[in-house]
């Protein structure tokens, strides 16, 4: 049996992301939720793994840290889970990777926190990152018939989940078709079954309410 270590549902962005892959790719699995920000908890996660940070996927043979990381093994099992064209694919990947290393000022202005909800202006920095990160959306969904970054739903848009929150949570303008895409990204169930989970945690971490204050 898979066993998933993630942070607390309604801030753990980087969590939210191998969870919706797995439960896309239909692979049951365990999860173990551990809080994060409390004492104790950097000794607990390095436990798990060296990198210190959840999420964590345990397999059989050894313990995977790291989102995309994590992703990748399930599209060794569950192929669909990246675009068929090998185009398309490889600018899946790519673009995964730029969603986890590039738009750190809107990561940080925008922390991901499900139950927000506020109109308060963000850091100009902030919001260029965000329209950045829109303006892509709507290049990979210009290119395609269907709702999703590259058509049929793809590990790219379990990537971007996250950061349609904080266009909700934060108020954020944004341009009709990416809209459309943060509505449906919204809408997805599995979403919709974190959410919940998220929504009924008790769990404050200051710092992470203070951002957009
Ligand atoms: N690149 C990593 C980042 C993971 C990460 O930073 N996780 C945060 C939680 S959302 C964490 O574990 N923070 C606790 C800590 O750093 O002590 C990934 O994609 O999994």
């Amino acid at each position: 049996m898979l066993k998933l270590y993630i942070g607390n549902k309604n801030y753990s962005s980087w969590s939210m992301r191998p969870w919706l892959v797995l439960k896309k790719a239909e692979l049951p699995f365990e999860e173990k939720l551990i809080p994060l920000y409390v004492p104790g908890v950097k000794e607990k996660l390095l436990e798990l793994s060296s990198a210190g940070t959840v999420p964590v996927l345990q397999v059989p043979e050894a313990m995977i840290p790291d989102s995309l990381a994590i992703s990748e093994w399930a599209a060794k099992c569950v192929p669909n889970l990246w675009p068929k064209d090998p185009v398309d694919r490889k600018a899946a990947r790519a673009f995964c990777q730029q969603m986890q290393d590039d738009y750190g000022e809107f990561r940080n202005a925008a922390p991901m926190n499900l139950r927000r909800r506020t109109s308060n202006p963000l850091p100009k920095a902030a919001l260029h990152a965000a329209q950045r990160m829109q303006n892509r959306w709507q290049e990979f969904l210009g290119g395609h018939e269907d709702a999703f970054l590259f058509g049929d739903w793809s590990i790219a848009d379990a990537f971007a989940t996250p950061y349609a929150t904080r266009f909700m949570s934060y108020g954020i303008p944004r341009d009709p078709r990416a809209d459309t895409y943060i509505s449906e990204l919204m809408a997805d169930e599995h979403f919709l079954g974190w959410e919940i989970a998220a929504l009924a945690e008790e769990w404050v971490i200051e710092p992470v309410e203070a951002a957009g204050r």
